[in-house]
């Protein structure tokens, strides 16, 4: 059977275990050839081969609902959904997404992105199920990883006792991101280690059958024994002892077997987990050598397993962590604290040299922020990298926990702004309407790379709670604008321009001083400010600059950021609001290239220049005008 054959799940029921090896093999080998096309999660993927088409020969999508968590994993689940033909698209612009979607086909039962949802969602749907007197499974997909998230835990709780029909498949590899950390983890190894006593036992059998005479007898008697030595060696079951049914641990890369446990799962009245042991990157080498590497990976060439493109500059994450260090080396004070991002956000170099002040709670954002503010208050100084996106989880543990005691917490919010081919799930657009309305926070958003250093030197000296923002992607525009220090409170006037001001934030620096340089060509001087405090806004600035047309420039929704914070100051105080607010509308906006993502909301340099030559005929039109009448 050929992969570009399986329209839909009904196609491979009947495939005999060889045919299946040979698809699994081509889902490989697609996998494998697209994301090193267009990047994306291989890792997770290739390990879960088996489990899905297990899944689908099993079930019946879509009148069964399967729900994977995090949602990094679906792409084999897409394959073999009919996209196999849109799958070169994926994660492009009008591509299919790396992530599952209701809207893109009704086998993706519940969108995902962010971890540890799916058990909650997939109970939801299986009360929904109930409620209507519905009869099909509910199956939800969950990583060990993903495990480490509180909302598992909840749903767990829940589930648990709610006697629900529910299947929970638990996706073992040991990995989250990075090795996965916490107690369950290790419950986990325990589990597995029992694995190894199943197959001794396996083994025990045949060779004490092989006795002539006393052979059967005596394997009676070790099985009767067989629960006294299981409770030694068998850890109490965690899931058991919440309500579940446990199947496991089981091996993962067996598909006739999962076939067997998930048809027996399907049978059952309650809730149950099944937990299955895979290798994360199986099937393709350098993956499984560096599953860490391979679990979201830009283009790479297949054969070296090497980047595509370098870039010339670090990331913001690498260069907050230099700086961590550097702070770290003076004040033993300082710790660091990440949710199992310690790769992503540049933390692993400060593991490096510092591994004993770097705290991995696990996916466990509302936990990272809370514990840290803990730490603060405990005297130390804590620095939580977290991605922009994931912060929105832990909107009330910053709140009520770091910034109503004012404690000295720094948050280097990762991947601000948009974030590309991850897509909607993963922008991170809402974080200034987050932290701009809380008392007592310091917000901070360096232009390039040389501030994001000055403003990490400068934290030491903060007495409260201090948030700064930056992007994935890196910039540095030393040359033309080298930073001077660093001082809260004060904006920086880049560039002079009697005409109009362009009040920009963060990345949107760099797009500001281009929009500067499109302006002049058509003789407008426009002065460009570098609004890198945007908590407290400096007033004295608005002030001055008041008498001039002001635009904002955010990478942020409109509603509740820089522009709207500028406006509600500036009406305060009875001064003219900007003319435009440019940055995101209120939208959810998709997949694709930052650039593509910038250009499709009209926010590329000549676009916003297009916009802002409009806006200053109007103005002059009007100002005209009203001088005419006031004449
Ligand atoms: C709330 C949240 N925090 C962080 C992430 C980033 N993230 C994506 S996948 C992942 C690890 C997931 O591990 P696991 O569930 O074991 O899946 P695996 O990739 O190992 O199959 C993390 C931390 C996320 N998606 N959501």
């Amino acid at each position: 059977m050929l992969l570009e054959d399986v329209k839909s799940p009904q196609d491979i029921k009947d495939l005999s275990q060889e045919e299946l090896t040979g698809l699994a093999r081509q889902i490989r080998d697609t996998l494998i050839n697209t994301v090193a096309e267009r990047g994306g999660h291989l890792a997770s993927n290739l390990g879960i081969v088996e489990l899905t088409l297990a899944l689908h020969r099993v079930f019946d999508l879509p009148n069964d609902k399967l729900i994977f968590d995090v949602g990094h994993q679906s792409y084999v689940h897409k394959l073999l959904t009919g996209r196999y033909w849109r799958f070169h698209t994926l994660r492009s612009f009008g591509g299919i997404s790396g992530f599952p979607k209701r809207s893109e086909s009704p086998y993706d039962a519940f969108d995902t992105g962010h971890a540890s949802t799916a058990i909650s969602a997939g109970l939801g749907l299986a009360r929904a199920r109930d409620l209507k007197g519905e009869k099909h499974h509910v199956i939800c997909v969950v990583g060990d990883g993903a495990m480490t998230g509180g909302m598992c835990y909840e749903a767990l709780n829940d589930a648990g006792s709610s006697k629900t029909k529910l299947i929970i498949v638990l996706n073992d590899n040991e990995m989250s991101i990075s090795q996965n950390v916490g107690a369950l983890s290790s419950h986990l190894t325990d589990l597995r280690i029992s694995k190894g006593w199943t197959s001794t036992k396996r083994r025990v059998r045949s060779q004490l059958e092989k006795i002539p005479g006393v052979g059967k007898p005596l394997y009676r008697f070790v099985h009767r024994t067989k629960s006294f030595f299981k409770s030694l060696v068998v850890p109490e079951g965690f899931f058991t002892s919440l309500g579940f049914h446990y199947f496991g641990p089981i091996d993962g890369h067996n598909e006739a077997h999962l076939e067997h446990v998930l048809r027996q799962a399907g049978n059952l009245d309650g809730p149950c987990v099944i937990h299955i042991i895979t290798t994360k990157g199986f099937g393709y080498d350098k993956a499984e050598q560096q599953p860490e590497r391979f679990h979201g990976v830009p283009p790479f060439y297949v054969e070296t397993g090497d980047n595509r493109e370098t870039s010339p500059l670090p990331a913001f994450g690498k260069v907050m962590a230099e700086e961590l260090i550097r702070l770290a080396k003076q004040d033993d004070r300082v710790v660091a604290v990440t949710a199992a991002m310690a790769k992503g956000t540049g933390l692993e170099c400060f593991e490096e040299v510092y591994k004993e002040r770097l705290f991995d709670v696990g996916i466990a954002e509302e936990h990272a922020v809370t514990m840290a503010a803990g730490m603060a208050a405990g005297g130390l100084r804590p620095y939580v990298a977290i991605y922009a996106t994931f912060f929105q989880r832990s909107f009330d543990q910053l709140v009520h926990d770091a910034a109503m005691q004012h404690l000295p917490v720094v948050f280097l919010i990762d991947r601000a702004g948009l974030v590309g081919e991850d897509g909607a799930t993963h922008h991170g657009v809402f974080d200034l309407a987050e932290t701009i309305p809380v008392p007592g926070l310091t917000v901070l958003a360096p232009r390039d790379l040389n501030e994001l250093r000055a403003m990490m030197q400068w934290t030491p000296e903060a007495k409260g709670p201090v948030v700064i923002r930056y992007g994935r992607k890196s910039v540095d525009m030393g040359e033309r604008f080298p930073v001077k220090q660093f001082k809260p409170g004060s904006w920086e006037v880049l560039l002079p321009g009697k005409d109009c001001v362009l009040l920009a934030v963060g990345s949107m620096v760099r797009e500001a001083v281009s929009v500067h340089d499109c302006l002049a060509k058509e003789g407008i001087q426009a002065a460009v400010v570098n609004c890198s405090t945007v908590k407290p806004l400096d007033e004295d600035v608005l002030r001055l600059f008041s008498d001039r047309p002001l635009f904002t420039m955010e990478e942020h929704v409109l509603t509740g950021g820089f522009g709207s914070e500028v406006t509600v100051f500036l009406v305060g105080e009875e001064l003219p609001p900007p003319l435009i607010t440019f940055g995101l509308p209120d939208t959810f906006i998709q997949h694709g290239s930052r650039g593509q993502l910038l250009r499709y909301l009209g926010m590329m340099p000549e676009q916003m220049t297009r916009r802002i030559l409009v806006a200053l005929r109007q103005h002059g039109q009007s100002g005209q005008t009203r001088e005419a009448d006031h004449g």
